[in-house]
């Protein structure tokens, strides 16, 4: 057996090593400078306590981006010299974000262990590759993102920093092969344990799903189905799931073999960066080769992240959220007894809101990232909660989980289509419109403005909060600009407190909020590695079913003007169009 020693190393401080909306990311070229990612592993292991570091199971895996397998060989050393007693490694250093969450709650190791916590390798959304994005951040206990007052911690240990500990001679692990490897070090054993990736997910989605009726939809030809990961790590999930388990035609599975620059492309499931399938699903302007399948979703990088696409249709995520929550309890087993409650991030539209009060649910609406929906999941206050960029989940983890956003819409088809599978199908657009009958639309666009001068972003956030401190003034903006458009009630910057714990968030997002409902929303992105990103919200409530029906960007257009004109968008950042619309 290897018995390993543990070398102290002089290290200084970094600048900006401050996690963002999900973790630190960065340009692979800032990750690899030596000493960089050794800095935020020993910043991290001092913020947490004791307990949750020596003898604790650690897992470390991510979406398999660039970079990630040093990271796993530096990261398993350093927690062998901080004197953790085994860390759980997904074959090929491959776990999904839902995965990791999954397994930390789940997963019990083969001598009756339990995980602690994570360090997930992923920059998400975010290209990889040599020249693109890397990241990482840590998870706690329940599953979830390490909340505030952690990632604060991590940050300020980042700028104080003197050294660091790690096993140099261990030797490396080979991730690729299932199996346990032992070793010794001063303190005692240290196991390095690499499992399969997918069977604690696969076991978790079984248990929440009714399996049976969704394989009845998928195999019945009426039905057709299509899954792009975009070479992200989804696709270590799709086969066993959707092939396997649910019988899908293996031809129905786009970009599905995991790539460490994710095929040179943006992994972002969206209209813009999911090309492929948006044209084999019939929108945009390309030309589709035969008739679009019924259904068709993508994933993110980390496969945290859902797009849910009908037939020549787009869901938006804002109503994909709201209609899960509607329909859940009639068809996914997992919520058969009742809701406890919904929430959304506080850009996401309120699409969910007036679901939940139809319903009669517990609503809360919070801050931009994931951290903040685990208090209240933990608290037993929320079932089902979303995010407009494409991320939806439930109280089964702590995380989004674009798989299981897939399986719910499924469940929601399969449950629509229960013994009437040989007359009409109902589609993903019909189970849309119909919501839109029944509680109004919420007409919904985002654009972001990428890699804009950050002190030009800041000056023209600093630009929107002084404008509110005078209603009259805006209104007189809005109204010189649309006359049609209703008045601006309130203007503020968003501030939440946490119902469970009473800790608060400040400046989580610029709002101007109209007296028919509709908000303009204006945040700097958390989660770039370069410049600056300015996302701007736009949302509009129409309650009248004759006129849910109208093209988004038509009924949208009088305040996107006035939202471009009100922020002097062109003015600050030089841009004249966002860089992506979604
Ligand atoms: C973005 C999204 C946010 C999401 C976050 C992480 O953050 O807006 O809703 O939770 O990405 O998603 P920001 O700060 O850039 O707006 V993922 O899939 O990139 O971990
Ligand atoms: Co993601």
């Amino acid at each position: 057996m290897v018995v390993f020693k543990v070398s102290r190393v002089q290290t200084s401080p970094f600048d900006g090593q401050k996690p963002g909306t999900s973790g630190l990311r960065k340009k692979v070229k800032v990750f690899v400078q030596p000493n960089y990612l050794h800095n935020f592993v020993q910043a991290t292991f001092n913020a947490l306590t004791a307990e949750k570091v020596r003898g604790a199971t650690l897992v470390v895996s991510g979406d398999g981006r660039y970079f990630s397998k040093d990271a796993i060989q530096i990261i398993t050393k350093m927690a062998a010299a901080n004197g953790v007693r085994r860390v759980w490694v997904g074959q090929n250093g491959l776990l999904s974000t839902p995965a990791v969450s999954c397994v930390i709650r789940e997963r019990v190791g083969p001598d009756g262990s339990k995980a602690t916590g994570a360090f997930i390798l992923t920059a998400s959304h975010n290209p990889g590759g040599p020249h693109e994005d890397f990241g990482i951040k840590y998870n706690m206990e329940n599953g979830g993102p390490a909340p505030e007052g952690i990632t604060d911690k991590i940050y300020k240990n980042t700028t104080t920093i003197t050294e660091y500990l790690i096993a140099e001679d261990l030797p490396d692990v080979d991730i690729s092969a299932l199996g346990v490897t032992n070793f010794t070090g001063p303190e005692g054993p240290f196991d390095v344990e690499v499992f399969d990736s997918a069977t604690d997910y696969v076991k978790l989605m079984k248990s929440i799903f009714d399996f049976e009726s969704i394989r009845k939809l998928l195999t019945s030809p009426k039905f057709s189905f299509c899954y792009d990961a975009l070479h992200g790590v989804a696709g270590a999930y799709a086969k066993r799931i959707f092939v396997d388990e649910l019988g899908a035609q293996e031809n129905s599975l786009l970009n599905c073999v995991p790539k460490e620059d994710f095929g040179g492309g943006h992994p972002d499931p969206n209209l813009t960066y999911a090309k492929e399938l948006v044209a084999r699903m019939g929108l945009g302007n390309s030309e589709t080769q035969g008739e679009p399948p019924e259904f068709g979703a993508a994933a993110d990088g980390d496969a945290d992240r859902n797009m849910i696409l009908g037939k020549r249709f787009f869901v938006t995520p804002s109503d994909s959220v709201a209609i899960i929550a509607a329909n859940a309890v009639e068809a996914i087993p997992y919520f058969s007894a009742g809701l406890k409650g919904v929430a959304r991030s506080m850009p996401t539209s309120a699409a969910l809101d007036v679901a939940a009060k139809h319903l009669n649910l517990k609503f809360f609406e919070v801050p931009t990232g994931w951290k903040f929906f685990g208090n209240l999941m933990d608290a037993g206050l929320c079932s089902i909660c979303g995010e407009e960029s494409f991320g939806t989940g439930s109280d089964h983890i702590r995380e989004k989980d674009g798989i299981w956003a897939v399986l719910a819409w499924l469940s929601i088809l399969a449950y629509k289509n229960k013994d009437k599978l040989q007359d009409k199908l109902v589609t993903v657009e019909d189970i849309v419109r119909n919501h839109w009958a029944t509680y109004g639309r919420h007409y919904y666009t985002r654009y972001d403005y990428e890699n804009v001068d950050a002190g030009a972003a800041k000056e023209l956030m600093a630009y929107l909060v002084k404008l509110q401190s005078s209603l009259p003034e805006v209104n007189k903006i809005v109204k010189g600009v649309r006359s049609d458009v209703s008045n601006v009630v309130n203007a503020d910057e968003f501030e939440y407190k946490d119902p469970v714990d009473g800790s608060i968030s400040s400046h989580q997002g610029i709002r101007y909020l109209f007296e028919d409902g509709s908000r303009l929303i204006f945040r700097l992105s958390g989660t770039g590695s370069e410049g600056a990103t300015i996302r701007l919200y736009i949302e509009q409530y129409e309650k009248d079913p004759s006129k849910t029906g109208r093209l988004s960007h038509e009924a949208l257009a009088p305040l996107v003007d006035v939202a471009l004109k009100l922020s002097k968008m062109q003015e600050y950042t030089g841009r004249s169009a966002p860089t992506v619309i979604t």
